[in-house]
């Protein structure tokens, strides 16, 4: 049972801003977000252990369906665990890219530049591991959670602009299978891998390929 909050409403706090405002934070948001970018170069340099906090809260503060948060995000420094992390994402993507995606799959990835090397899983010195339940484990049973994917990909969503905002960089990986995250974290149960985000800061050096996104047009209609 989900703690019952007194008093049950409270008056919403907005922003309060002016139409000019508006149209300034809501262009610049987007100009910003425009520059967010899946690097894989990353350098070694550490990011304080406040900001990945800061990051996941950002994350948590996400809707998700009748707000039971159905998600665990694992923050990894340890380089022992990354190690290992690397080790079985590689082996799974090695059969990935050797035969498990077809043709036009790998076609689709070659603007990418993409291969089975996962250097970027140990480099970085932050690893988050966004894992989705299905359920929770209470002490009288199990306690269902709604639209679970859905909820867990908005409070991803809410981590990467967070992450751009800091002027750190990530990319969203998806080893596949990725059940060993489950293993290697020592998961319950009722969490299964969801997303992972190597965090930190780009190498020197760091190139993304030069790709292009959909303009308005293409990706909206309107109904006046
Ligand atoms: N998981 C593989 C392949 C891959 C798949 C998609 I879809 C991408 O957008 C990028 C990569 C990998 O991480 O290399």
């Amino acid at each position: 049972m989900m703690e019952e909050l007194q008093p049950a409403f409270i008056p919403y706090v907005g922003a309060n801003i002016s139409l000019e405002e508006s149209v300034h934070r809501a262009e610049g948001f987007a100009a910003d977000l425009q520059k967010r970018r899946s690097v894989r170069d990353f350098s070694t340099q550490d990011v304080p252990k406040s900001i990945i906090e800061s990051l996941i809260k950002a994350a948590a503060a996400a809707p998700s369906g009748a707000n039971r948060q159905p998600y665990t995000f694992c923050a990894i420094a340890s380089p022992k665990i990354k190690k290992k992390i690397r080790e079985a994402a590689e082996k799974e993507e090695f059969i990935n890219y050797n035969g498990r995606m077809d043709t036009q799959w790998l076609d689709d990835l070659k603007p990418l530049g993409t291969d089975w090397h996962k250097p970027f899983l140990e480099t970085a010195p932050w690893l988050i591991v966004a894992f989705r339940k299905g359920y929770e484990i209470e002490s009288d049973g199990k306690h269902q959670n709604y639209y679970v994917q859905e909820s867990v990909g908005l409070a991803c969503g809410f981590l990467l602009a967070a992450i751009h905002q800091a002027g750190l960089i990530t990319l969203t990986h998806t080893p596949s299978p990725m059940a060993f995250l489950q293993k290697i974290l020592k998961r319950p149960e009722n969490e299964k891998p969801f997303l992972l985000l190597p965090v930190g800061y780009p190498a020197k050096d760091a190139q993304v390929p030069n790709l292009r996104k959909k303009r308005l047009e293409e990706v909206s209609v309107w109904y006046l």
